[in-house]
C-alpha cells in the first residue's frame, strides 16, 4: 500500500481509491513525540473517533467507509474512508481557554478575531462556545484566522457552514462528554468535499489527540489543567530535569506507561459508557 503521507502519530495510504487512516501507540508530551509506545492507544482512539462519527451522522456526513475492511495487521487501529479534497482550515471550537487560545486572548482579548470578555484566566469556562479557525503556517505552528479570512478563502457560504457545524459537534459532545464527566474544552475538525461538492467531516473527531479532555472533577480555573489522558506522563517527564522538551524526549517507565494506558481506557468507557473489550 502507498504512503500519503506521515506524521507524527498517525500514517496515510492509499487503497486504490480510499484511504487508509493508521493510528500507532505512539503519545506525544510538550510536541515531542516519545520513544516509549502506549499499547492500546491507538486502537482506543480510533474506536473512540468511530463511535462519535456514528453519533454525529445526524449532524454531518463523514469520510468512514469501514472500520474492519482493514489489513489484519492495523485491526481496529485503522479507518477505511473516502479520499476528499481537503479544505485548508482547521475548524476549530473551543469552550474553555487553554493552548494557543489563551495566548491570543492575553495578547489581544481574542482568539481568531472573536472578541472575549475581560477578566478570564486559565481553564476559564467561555461564555459560550467560539470558532477560532486556524491554518497550518509554513513554519509548522498554526496560526488564527479571523471568520472573514475564511470567507475569503471558500466564500461566505461556505465558511458559515463550517462555522455552524464546527460548533453543533463540539456542543454535542462537549454536553455529552460532559454528563459523563469529562470537559472537552476545545475540540479541532477537518472537513474536505465530497465528489458533488457536499461538505464532509473527515480525520478523526472528538479524541483527546484532537482535543483537550480534562476530569471534571479536577477543573480548577486559574492553573494549567490536567490532561485526562497523559497527565501522568507530563508530570513523570516533567520530574526529568535532565530532558529540555527537545526531541528525543526519554523512554517512558512502565508504571507510568500502564497508569496511561489506563486513562485512556478510563476516558473511552466514561464517554461510550461500554467497556473496552481488551481491558
Ligand atoms: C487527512 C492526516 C496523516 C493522518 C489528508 N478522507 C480524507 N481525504 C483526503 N485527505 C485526508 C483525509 Cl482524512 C487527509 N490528513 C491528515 C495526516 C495521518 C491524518 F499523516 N491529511
Amino acid at each position: 500500500m502507498e504512503l500519503v503521507h506521515s506524521g507524527k502519530i498517525r500514517d496515510l495510504y492509499a487503497d486504490g481509491p480510499d484511504l487508509l487512516l493508521v493510528a500507532s501507540d505512539k503519545i506525544s508530551v510538550y510536541d515531542v513525540v516519545l520513544p516509549t509506545p502506549i499499547p492500546g492507544k491507538g486502537k482506543i482512539l480510533t474506536q473512540l473517533s468511530l463511535w462519535w462519527f456514528a453519533r454525529l451522522a445526524g449532524i454531518v456526513p463523514n469520510h468512514v467507509i469501514s472500520a474492519t475492511d482493514i489489513p489484519p495487521q492495523w485491526a481496529g487501529r485503522a479507518v477505511r474512508c473516502r479520499r476528499l479534497e481537503m479544505i485548508p482550515v482547521e475548524c476549530i471550537a473551543r469552550g474553555y481557554l487553554a493552548g494557543l487560545g489563551l495566548d491570543s486572548y492575553r495578547a489581544s482579548g481574542s482568539v481568531s478575531g472573536v472578541p472575549l470578555p475581560p477578566g478570564l484566566a486559565e481553564g476559564s469556562k467561555l461564555p459560550e462556545p467560539v470558532f477560532t479557525p486556524s491554518t497550518k503556517a509554513t513554519s509548522g505552528h498554526d496560526e488564527f484566522v479571523t471568520f472573514d479570512d475564511v470567507v475569503a478563502e471558500l466564500g461566505a457560504g461556505t465558511a458559515s457552514e463550517l462555522r455552524r457545524i464546527t460548533l453543533e459537534v463540539y456542543q454535542h459532545g462537549a454536553e455529552l462528554a460532559a454528563s459523563r464527566g469529562i470537559i472537552i474544552a476545545d475540540t479541532k475538525l477537518e472537513f474536505g468535499w465530497a465528489p458533488d461538492r457536499s461538505l464532509v467531516l473527515a480525520d478523526e473527531v472528538l479524541t483527546s489527540d484532537s482535543s483537550r479532555f480534562w476530569a471534571a472533577e479536577d477543573w480548577q480555573p486559574g492553573r494549567p489543567q490536567r490532561y485526562l489522558d497523559k497527565q501522568f506522563v507530563r508530570d513523570w517527564s516533567s520530574t526529568i530535569t535532565s530532558w529540555d522538551r527537545r526531541p528525543p524526549g526519554p523512554p517512558i517507565p512502565a508504571e507510568v506507561v500502564d497508569a496511561t494506558r489506563r486513562r485512556y481506557v478510563e476516558a473511552y468507557e466514561r464517554i461510550t459508557q461500554e467497556p473496552w473489550p481488551e481491558d
